[in-house]
C-alpha cells in the first residue's frame, strides 16, 4: 500500500541517520546542514517549529485544494457528452481525489490529525486554491480545467518532486504522474472541439477567456508580496519562485494555444526577444485577494458542497470504524 510514514533513503544504498538525540543549536546546526547540502528531512527527524508549521500550511492548502478541485468538474459527470469522456472525467476526478489523500497522510506525518486540518477547511480558517472558486458553465471548462489549470498545477508541483521534505516530495512524484495525463485528456478534448463546429470553437474561445487570468493568478501574490516565499525557498520546500513559475507556464502555453488556434486574452501578451520570454499584462490581484478571502463567486457553494459531502460520509466512516474493531477483537481473540 502507498503510505507516506516510511524513511527512504535519498540514494539507495547511503544510510542518513535520523537528526535526533542532541542539544538544541547542535539540532538546529545539523537540520541547517542537510538543507544546505539538498538532503531530505523525514518524519522522524528534529526539525524546527517553523519548518514544521510551514510543512502542515502549505501540504494540507494543497490537500484542501485537490479535494474542493473535484467539484468543478464533478458537475459535469453526469452531462459529459460521449461515455469515452465520461470515463475519462470519473477518472480523473477519482485522482484528484487520491491526490488529497495522499497530501492529508504526508501531513499526517507532522503530527497533525487530518480531522483538524478538514475541520479548518470546514470552518473556512484554511486556505485552498483560489481557482476552484469560478464556475464550469460549459463542458469546454472541462477541457480549459484540464488544459489550463492542471497545466498550471504540473509546472507548480514538479520542482516540489524535489522539496526538502520527503514524504511531500515522494507524493508529488506520483501526483506530477497523473496530473499530466489530465492536462493531456483536457488539451485533446478541446483540440477536438476546435475541429467541430463554430459554436464549439466559440465554446472553447469563452472558457479560455474566463480562465486564463484565473489560472495565472494560481501561482499566488508576486514575489514581491509573497510574505512565505523567501523562508520556503531558504528551506528548500519550494524550488522556483512564483513569478518565476508563472512565467514558465506562460511560455510554456503560448505555442499550445497557438496550435490548438485560440487567442489568450491579454492584448500586452508578446515575445520580448531581449528577455527570452513572453511579456504579459497586469494580473487583477484584488479580485484575487477577495476570492483567496471567501469572496469568490463559489466560495460559498463550494465550502456548503464539502461539508455536506463531509456529514454525508460519517456512516462509512462510522461503519469502516466498527469493522476495523470487529478485525482487531476477532485477532485478539485468536491470539488468546
Ligand atoms: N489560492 O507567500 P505566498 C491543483 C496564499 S492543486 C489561494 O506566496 P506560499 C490540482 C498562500 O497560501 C492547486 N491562496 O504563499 C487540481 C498564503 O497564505 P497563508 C494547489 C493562495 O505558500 C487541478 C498567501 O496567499 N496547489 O490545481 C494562492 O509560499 C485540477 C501568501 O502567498 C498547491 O497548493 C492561491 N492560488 O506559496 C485539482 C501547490 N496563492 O497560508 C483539481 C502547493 C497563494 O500565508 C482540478 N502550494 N495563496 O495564509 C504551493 O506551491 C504554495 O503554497 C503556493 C503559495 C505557490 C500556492
Amino acid at each position: 500500500m502507498y503510505t507516506q510514514s516510511f524513511n527512504v533513503p535519498d540514494d539507495a544504498g547511503k544510510t542518513v541517520q535520523p537528526l535526533k538525540a542532541a542539544e538544541p543549536a547542535e539540532l538546529q546546526a545539523r537540520f541547517d546542514e542537510r538543507i544546505d547540502a539538498d538532503g531530505r528531512i523525514e518524519p522522524q527527524d528534529w526539525m524546527p517549529e517553523a519548518y514544521r508549521k510551514t510543512l502542515v500550511r502549505q501540504i494540507s492548502q494543497h490537500a484542501h485544494s485537490e479535494i474542493v478541485g473535484m467539484l468543478p468538474e464533478g458537475n459535469w459527470i453526469s452531462r459529459a457528452p460521449s461515455l469515452k469522456r465520461k470515463a475519462i472525467l470519473i477518472a480523473k476526478v477519482q485522482d484528484e481525489g487520491g491526490h488529497g489523500l495522499y497530501l492529508y497522510s504526508a501531513a499526517e506525518t507532522l503530527g497533525t490529525g487530518r480531522d483538524q486540518m478538514l475541520d479548518a477547511l470546514h470552518t473556512g480558517k484554511a486556505k485552498y486554491s483560489s481557482i476552484f472558486n469560478y464556475p464550469t458553465l460549459t463542458w469546454a471548462d472541462v477541457g480549459v480545467i484540464g488544459w489550463l489549470v492542471d497545466g498550471a498545477a504540473i509546472m507548480n508541483q514538479i520542482p516540489l518532486c524535489r522539496c526538502s521534505y520527503g514524504p511531500y516530495a515522494r507524493a508529488m512524484v506520483r501526483v506530477c504522474k497523473e496530473e499530466s495525463f489530465h492536462q493531456r485528456q483536457g488539451y485533446e478534448a478541446l483540440l477536438v472541439m476546435m475541429q467541430g463546429t463554430q459554436a464549439q470553437k466559440d465554446m472553447v474561445q469563452d472558457a479560455v477567456n474566463r480562465w486564463w487570468w484565473k489560472c495565472l493568478a494560481m501561482f499566488g501574490p508576486p514575489d514581491a508580496d509573497s510574505p512565505n516565499s523567501a523562508q520556503g525557498m531558504r528551506w528548500g520546500i519550494k524550488r522556483i519562485s512564483n513569478d518565476d513559475l508563472r512565467q514558465k507556464f506562460v511560455d510554456a502555453t503560448v505555442p499550445q494555444a497557438q496550435v490548438l488556434g485560440v487567442t489568450l486574452p491579454d492584448p500586452d501578451l508578446k515575445w520580448n526577444e531581449a528577455r527570452g520570454h513572453y511579456d504579459y499584462g497586469q494580473i487583477d490581484w484584488d479580485e484575487f485577494w477577495a476570492t483567496v478571502n471567501g469572496h469568490g463567486p463559489c466560495n460559498h457553494e463550494r465550502l456548503a458542497t464539502r461539508v455536506k459531502a463531509h456529514h454525508d460520509g460519517q456512516w462509512v466512516r462510522d461503519a469502516a470504524l466498527a469493522h476495523a474493531r470487529k478485525q482487531q477483537q476477532r485477532a485478539l481473540k485468536e491470539a488468546a
